[in-house]
């Protein structure tokens, strides 16, 4: 996103602050939010020599049907996985596939996540109701979902979010699956790293922000073959080995090309993955004297991601915000003020949400990249200082 240059440093000490505090000779170039880097020509170059050899270009073709298979690999023996054009569009396929039992109508999902969580609800013809999260974790959790008690039956699925790549307890939701007989859905949109369990079926998205990317892109994980099949049909016009239309359905293949990216992509993330780690651990250690700027739980140390998402002190997202972008620092809220608050949302069923509406006001995207330099990170960090004070 092109920010506008940051106009001079004001004259006098006494001058309002509404100009950009940039010192002279300081670079005037933004420090974007995001500078997404998929793989590069030659490295997608050896797969599309084989799309040319093959003249294959989508329709399960084998440069998918081996992306699949390098995807399944990195869960447990059995694991499915299922390509979708995007991870919204698995979200919405696998609710429709899910056999939801009748009755209730709603899935519950937090309001503090990205609005396809939501968009993907009343796409498969269900509808929202919006529940608070943890304040540590910004998830939902469990328990108190288990709370609502009788209204439960209101409900057929539950969407639990990996906030911003963060696993959550998948222990405990399969524990409340048991105990309350609704199915759960994780959206693990930004968790490809975290995500290596598959006993409840989960959605990864392979867009170009997230930390492995071929543009667009998604999948669904699950050990239930059955599930699986549905929601390949759900991709496919209900077609299988014949021209009869099972269920009603879209079309929501990769093409080759996309697996050729894929495979580039799954070629160099050992090395990616370090590259990720090691942009996060430059940017804690130089944040290390602002404990006020809190980082997720084991971000860049245990897990990867690709947005830097930090909370700070209570009310001061929108005052930071400003103050960065004056020092030419972009920033972004990547799920606006909560979910609930879209006008597409708004009259959604919702329970109470405070939590997601203070996190709304202390959480903040900073710049991240996987080649973020210690340039960026030292305007970074000047400009919290600024703002921080
Ligand atoms: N569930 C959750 C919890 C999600 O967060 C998401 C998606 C989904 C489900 C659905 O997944 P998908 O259906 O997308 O597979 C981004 C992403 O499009 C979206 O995938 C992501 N979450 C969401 C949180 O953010 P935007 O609209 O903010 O991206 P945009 O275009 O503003 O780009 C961000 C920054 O990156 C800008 O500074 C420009 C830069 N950029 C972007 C692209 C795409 C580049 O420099 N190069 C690029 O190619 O949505």
């Amino acid at each position: 996103m092109a920010l506008p240059l940051p106009a001079p440093p004001p004259q006098t000490e006494a001058a309002p602050q509404i100009a950009p505090q940039i010192a002279p000779g300081a670079p005037s170039r933004p420090v974007p939010v995001a500078r997404p880097r998929l793989p590069e020509a030659e490295a997608v170059l050896p797969y599309l020599r084989r799309i040319d050899e093959a003249r294959w270009y989508s329709n399960f073709g084998p440069l998918v049907a081996e992306m699949e298979q390098r995807l399944a690999d990195r869960f447990p023996a059995g694991t499915r996985i299922v390509t979708t054009t995007n991870a919204t569009q698995a979200l919405t396929l696998a609710l429709k596939a899910m056999d939801l039992p009748v009755g209730g109508q709603y899935v519950i999902l937090p309001a503090w996540t990205f609005v396809a969580t939501a968009h993907a609800v009343v796409q498969a013809g269900l509808k929202p109701w919006f529940v608070d999260v943890d304040p540590d974790t910004w998830m939902l959790d469990p328990a108190s979902v288990a709370a609502l008690g009788a209204r439960l039956r209101d409900a057929c699925a539950v969407i639990p979010v990996a906030a911003f790549g963060q696993m959550p307890n998948l222990g405990a939701w399969r524990a409340f699956q048991d105990a309350t007989g609704l199915p759960v859905l994780l959206d693990a949109a930004a968790a490809f790293d975290t995500l290596k369990d598959a006993r409840l079926p989960a959605v990864v998205s392979l867009h170009a922000t997230k930390v492995l990317g071929l543009g667009e892109g998604g999948f669904l994980a699950t050990d239930d073959a059955q599930l699986a099949h549905r929601v390949y049909l759900q991709t496919n016009f209900g077609f299988h080995n014949s021209r009869d239309s099972q269920v009603t359905a879209t079309n929501a293949k990769l093409s080759e090309y996309a697996g050729a990216v894929g495979h580039a992509a799954l070629d160099g993330w050992p090395a990616d993955r370090l590259r990720w780690m090691r942009a996060a651990q430059m940017l804690r250690i130089a944040l290390i004297g602002r404990p006020e700027v809190k980082f997720q739980e084991g971000w860049g140390s245990e897990w990867v991601t690709s947005v830097c998402t930090v909370g700070l002190p209570a009310g001061s997202a929108p005052h930071v915000t400003r103050s960065l972008r004056e020092d030419g620092v972009d920033t972004r809220a990547w799920w606006g003020e909560g979910c609930h608050r879209s006008t597409a949302f708004t009259d959604c069923r919702r329970e109470a949400l405070p939590v997601t509406e203070a996190l709304a006001a202390s959480t903040l995207g900073l710049p991240f990249a996987i080649d973020l330099d210690a340039q960026d990170i030292g305007r970074i960090v000047a400009a919290l200082d600024r703002a921080l004070g």
